[in-house]
């Protein structure tokens, strides 16, 4: 077995179940390996921040590691932006990058794709990654491996590998996977204890999950803990679509001043606030109408649990829920808290299309035909899903990327199987969407929505008075011909309908419906975050 047979397997070991990638010539040799030992498909696209996303969101679709690799320098740089959200987003990614042969970096001369210096690549990535190899030895390689990809799985944060390309060939030993560390039973019962005693002691305790739950697959036991303790669940910005069709009473989505207001009074009015996996984080929290007292909030996060100014080191999020599930008995008492109401029955008439109404449409299509996973781009798209039922959604909700719903939708099916649907702003489709020209020779066929508002709306909802926020209408709609796909546009709300109609019933082609919004018209959900923000920025009156 070589050095990258031996890697292959490891990554398949680990739970990695395909490879999104784009080689260079300092990853040819590696490539070449993939493509003939098969022992993961590998799907290339056209430009390295598709890859990254779509192997972010096949990792997050998965719960399991997301494989993307790219060549030294122009490759790997061109990916970092996609790294970074997932490092900020706790998802378990796995970059390989090509790298020049031992004796090439000898050569004294500068060589091509190379930044500063031939090791600039990997500081860099150091700074968007919890744990990195050189794999330039084939026998320490597969302790390397073995290491950095049980990095990846226990901290679910992405992890970089980097190949010099004189090493894919060379004669190397199987990787064993490191033995996962142990947890001391004393500190997780009395964290446990502590927990169970702050919950019973709290007038309104609420439960709130965010993406460890899933990143851990824990969604299935988070909603049986949830049943069990009787507690109201509401997830965040970031964690929306968690729990979705699990049996748990889920009651909402928080955003503070920007989301429902009853959401809002049961989260800010808690004295027993319990943070699952949560990230404390802007989108998430930024528009408070209260400021969340942590004083009395329990947060497990980053295998350390939090109550007060308490902290337990070295528990793990399974630990805690397992140990959580052991410990309360198997009565199931559910909250009383009623689910909010998304909107449903879309007039289909000859008015304008409101992103509510969009939400609305798609209300009904997975009423009438089931659910469909959601890959979101950033933009009011974004804020227009918080209206849509609780499926299964990507999203770059707390990084706030551009560009990441298509390669992401593409993700979703690869990973999947599942036909995505994919909401993509017309600004983020000009960074990405055009990786919908790979679906055709992979077979991927998603429904992509574009909101074309012709317009950075988001901005302008923060800048009004820049014109640069002023886009040109593009014509996605007959693009999609030239991409193997089928596009049409739609300005009326019968439109919309019958457009979704037909595109869930043409399988076999990605099927484009660009949308067309009046400029400056927003969800509300957008409205309200951005008037919170703008409001918590202002500055207090002077007293
Ligand atoms: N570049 C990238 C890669 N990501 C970003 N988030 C931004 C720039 C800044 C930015 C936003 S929202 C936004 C930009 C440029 C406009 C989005 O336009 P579009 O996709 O058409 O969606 P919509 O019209 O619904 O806003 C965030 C605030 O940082
Ligand atoms: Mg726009």
């Amino acid at each position: 077995m070589n050095l990258a047979e031996s890697l292959l397997y490891a990554l398949k070991d680990h739970g990695a179940r395909q490879i999104f990638g784009i080689p260079g010539d300092f990853a040819l040799p590696f490539f070449r390996i993939i493509e003939s030992s098969r022992i993961l498909p590998l799907y290339t696209l056209s430009h390295e921040p598709g890859v990254g996303f779509a192997a972010d969101a096949a990792a997050r679709i998965d719960s399991a590691p997301g494989v993307a690799a790219v060549t030294y320098g122009a490759g790997a740089l061109n990916m970092l932006n996609a790294v970074a959200a997932a490092y900020a987003e706790k998802v378990p990614l796995v970059v390989l990058s090509g790298a020049p042969g031992r004796g090439e970096s000898h050569s004294g001369l500068l060589l091509h794709h190379q930044a500063k210096t031939l090791d600039s690549q990997y500081r860099i990535f150091a700074e968007v990654t919890c744990d990195q190899a050189r794999l330039d030895d084939a026998a320490s390689a597969p302790a390397q491996i073995a290491r950095v990809l049980a990095s990846c799985l226990r901290r679910s944060e992405p992890v970089y590998l980097e190949i010099p390309r004189d090493m894919p060939d060379v004669a190397c030993g199987p990787v064993m996977r490191e033995e996962p560390a142990t947890t001391d039973p004393d500190a997780l019962g009395a964290c446990v204890d502590d927990i169970l005693e702050r919950l019973a002691r709290a007038r309104s305790p609420v439960l709130m999950v965010g993406v460890e739950v899933r990143r851990y697959r824990l969604e299935e036991r988070v909603a049986l803990l949830s049943r069990r303790l009787g507690l109201p669940v509401v997830c965040g910005f970031m964690g929306r679509g968690l729990l979705a069709g699990h049996d748990t009473p889920l009651i909402g989505t928080y955003m503070g001043l920007a989301g429902a207001p009853e959401v809002t009074r049961l989260v800010e009015e808690s004295d027993g606030l319990f943070l699952l996996g949560e990230i404390i984080c802007d989108t998430n929290f930024a528009v408070s109408r209260a400021r969340i007292d942590m004083r009395k909030t329990i947060q497990a996060l980053n295998g350390r649990v939090t109550l007060g100014y308490h902290t337990y080191d070295g528990i793990p999020l399974e630990d805690v829920v397992e140990r959580l599930l052991a410990r309360v008995g198997t009565t199931e008492r559910y909250s009383a808290f009623p689910h909010q109401q998304q909107p449903h029955g879309l007039i289909a008439d000859g008015a304008s299309i409101g992103p509510t109404d969009v939400a609305t449409a798609i209300n009904d299509l997975m009423a009438a035909r089931g659910p469909m996973p959601i890959a979101s781009d950033m933009g009011d798209c974004l804020f227009t899903a918080m209206e849509i039922e609780p499926v299964a959604l990507v999203a770059p909700g707390y990084y706030a990327t551009m560009g990441y719903g298509v390669p992401a939708g593409l993700g979703i099916q690869a990973a999947s199987g599942e036909r995505p649907l994919i909401l993509v702003g017309d600004g983020a489709f000009q960074m990405t969407g055009w990786e919908l020209g790979n679906c055709h020779r992979y077979g991927w066929d998603p429904i992509v929505l574009v909101f074309n508002n012709a317009s950075w709306e988001m901005l302008r909802a923060f800048q009004p008075e820049s014109s640069f926020n002023d886009l040109e209408r593009w014509d996605f709609a007959s693009m999609a011909a030239g991409m193997s796909g089928d596009g049409v546009r739609v300005s009326t709300r019968a439109e919309l309908k019958a457009a979704l109609e037909r595109a869930v019933a043409t399988c076999g082609r990605f099927q484009l419906i660009d949308i067309a919004l009046q400029r400056g018209v927003r969800s509300a959900t957008l409205s309200r975050f951005v008037d919170a923000l703008q409001q918590r920025s202002r500055p207090s009156p002077a007293t």
